[in-house]
């Protein structure tokens, strides 16, 4: 830098050039610039407080979401630092703030484990605010700093004295950037707030909602916190269901990293209840973590059911997803140097982890069986169950084969293709009842658009498995009319729509259809669910329209019950309209179901995504599981509040 022209410095330039490129390309750096990538400004934040918490030094982390969408994130770690960086020469902070990739690991030692997906830093987040406030507690004494789209604006200075550490971060997001939303949803942020408090016992985080106030002014606020650690998070999982088991719990440590495991078994038929993370991160898309979890399982399961004689010499063996059937589980490993694979950059490749999960999973399951004979007993049960079951599923899939229903070349009669074959521009609306298909029938673009009427509500096939669900007539049309297959047979290449469009009334009973074929395509197609073909459609619940007057138009269209009151007020101050509710989709006529609903130039569609599995599970098992009592309730409450991301 010594023989610089003296009007700029190196690092400057650095700062400029890195995080313009932020600017420019800023789906690079954080997945999307719609709602999950303003989301991801949060996580990036508060994943620098949980490495803090990794390397021992945090214990609390509080969240505000402020009424301007503005983000606070403090800890009490020991704050970052703030004298002179070595090779940049300006403040340590200002380095971690302004360079690209230089969070974490500066400073010499770096952190043992470090979380954040893309690890790229509270840089990126500067990049793309408006404005970063940040305040440092250390050494006795309080210190600020201030950035505007990236750049300093208000040097490091002292503003006071300190008792206790820690670092206080302040972030608008800048609308430029983010010109989908700039609004936080207070629920994606609990459940990921959540999830880091269980996969980090002990550690406690605070959200609050500054948006929402009680009567009394103060803001909604949720505290996460499990002394249980996954252990909690297993409990939480089988909420609502009749389990087999305590949860069973297993570590391990080697040089390569840490394992933790928890795990028990449920009356559930569903067999996607296991979560593997790795330093944090939801590793969707699994990998050597989880191969090693689902070897060890199935082994051991196979090993204590030959040794007992449940399985006999002739007897097959139980297959992974038998012995998984009904099991929770978390798998949790954190590692020095976690590679990510895959598409989304979600699968573990690291295969040193492998063994030592495997390991760990066989030692500590092949010891729990032994000892606790009576759930053991229960969960072996459990899985020779799933092999009888799976065994008829598929002699019930022979059959109909055989005759055809879940033949392509047989599509149900009640559908109406639509002419294209083109899978990436064709689209089905399931809709509930025959008069509402009529109306969809007659308004939809034949080409683009095909329409499965389901009569009266589906099967519950979270209660009834698979087998059962196959004879039903409902599950076996909206399969063929699909075309993926189900079960082991499923190919979502086969797909022949790349929208799959949940159309029902807006209310009760819709709600509830809904769920159920939520529930259906969790459980049998969820890859369908993780390419983003399934939809919601967002038909109007008010239609408003001239009092008095012959001519029909509908005038304005709504379409959440909360914004009634605020329309009504501005767009009808003297009362010169009626209000239409409506309260199923055959109140529409053709006309108005196309242009509302399903026109795609200017409908709504909304993406269904399980991102977070996890609540997904829990919320249909809740809703559709054994225990009945809860159910009702909760569908009321919940009817139009099932969570999507990037619409
Ligand atoms: C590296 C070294 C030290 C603190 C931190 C990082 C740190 C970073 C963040 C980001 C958010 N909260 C944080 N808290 C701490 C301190 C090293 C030392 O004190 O010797």
């Amino acid at each position: 830098m010594a023989n610089k022209p003296d009007h700029y410095d190196g690092s400057d330039i650095q700062v400029l050039e890195g995080l313009e490129a932020v600017r420019k390309r800023p789906g690079m750096y954080i997945g999307s610039t719609g709602p999950r990538g303003l989301h991801h400004l949060v996580y990036e934040v508060v994943d620098n407080s949980v490495d803090e918490a990794l390397a021992g030094y945090c214990t609390q982390i509080e969240v505000w979401i402020h009424q301007d969408n503005s983000i606070t994130v403090a800890d009490n770690g020991r704050g970052i630092p703030v004298d002179k960086h070595p090779k940049e020469k300006i403040p340590t902070v200002e380095v971690v703030l302004t360079i690209l990739h230089a969070g974490g690991k500066f400073g010499g030692e770096g952190y043992k484990v470090s979380g954040g997906l893309h690890g790229v830093g509270v840089s990126v987040v500067n990049a793309l605010s408006t404005r970063v406030e940040v305040n440092v507690r250390r050494d006795g004494k309080e210190y600020a700093i201030a950035f505007d789209h990236g750049k300093t604006c208000e040097k490091l200075h002292e503003v006071g004295t300190a008792k206790h550490t820690g670092t206080t971060t302040t972030f608008w997001p800048d609308p430029e950037v983010f010109t989908e939303t700039t609004v936080y949803d207070y629920d994606t942020l609990a459940n990921r707030f959540r999830e880091m408090a269980f996969l980090n016992k002990g550690l406690k985080i605070i959200l609050h909602d500054e948006r929402v106030t009680d009567a009394d002014g103060n803001p909604r606020t949720d505290v996460f916190q499990y002394a249980g650690g996954i252990v909690d998070f297993v409990k939480y999982l089988n909420e609502g269901k009749e389990t087999l088991n305590k949860p069973i719990y297993f570590e391990a440590e080697n040089v390569d990293g840490t394992v933790e495991v928890a795990m028990q078994w449920s009356t559930s038929y569903s067999t996607n209840s296991v979560m593997a993370f790795a330093n944090n991160i939801n590793t969707h898309e699994g990998g050597t973590h989880l191969d090693g979890f689902k070897q060890a399982v199935t082994r051991t399961i196979n090993e204590y059911a030959r040794n007992k004689g449940i399985l006999k010499e002739k007897d097959s063996n139980l297959s992974g997803d038998d012995t998984r059937e009904g099991c929770a589980a978390i798998i949790s490993v954190k590692l020095h140097d976690p590679q990510f694979e895959g598409q989304t950059k979600t699968k573990l490749g690291n295969t040193e982890i492998r063994p030592l999960v495997q390991n760990a999973v066989t030692q500590g399951l092949a010891e729990y069986l032994e000892e606790n004979p009576a759930p053991a007993k229960r969960i072996i049960g459990k899985a020779t169950q799933a092999l009888k079951a799976r065994e008829a599923a598929r002699k019930a899939r022979e059959m109909t084969r055989r005759k055809g229903v879940l033949d392509s070349f047989a599509l149900p009669g009640k559908l109406a293709d639509c002419s294209s074959k083109t899978p990436a521009e064709s689209e089905i609306f399931i809709v509930e009842g025959d008069s509402a298909g009529g109306s969809a029938k007659q308004a939809r673009d034949r080409k683009t658009q095909a329409i499965l009427p389901l009569r009266g509500k589906i099967l519950n096939v979270e209660r009834a498995g698979l087998h059962r669900s196959l004879s039903s007539d409902t599950i076996s049309s909206l399969i063929t009319a699909i075309g993926t297959n189900i079960g082991e047979d499923f190919d979502a290449d086969q797909a022949r729509y790349h929208r799959i469009i949940i159309m029902t009334d807006a209310d009760v009973d819709g709600a509830h259809i809904r769920c159920l074929l939520l529930t259906f395509f969790y459980r049998y197609m969820p890859e369908l669910i993780n390419r983003g073909y399934v939809y919601i459609a967002q038909p109007p619940i008010f239609g408003l329209k001239k009092k008095n007057s012959r001519n029909p138009k509908i005038e304005r269209y709504i379409y959440d019950e909360s914004s009634l009151s605020s329309v009504l007020a501005e767009y009808d101050e003297p009362g010169k309209f009626d209000v239409q509710r409506y309260k199923g989709l055959g109140e529409m006529d053709p006309e108005q179901l196309w242009e509302t609903t399903m026109e795609p130039a200017t409908r709504t569609l909304l993406q269904v995504n399980i991102d977070d599995a996890a609540e997904a599970e829990r919320v249909v098992s809740e809703l559709m599981g054994d225990l009945v009592e809860p159910r009702k309730e909760f569908i009321q409450k919940h009817a139009r509040d099932v969570r999507f991301l990037d619409i």
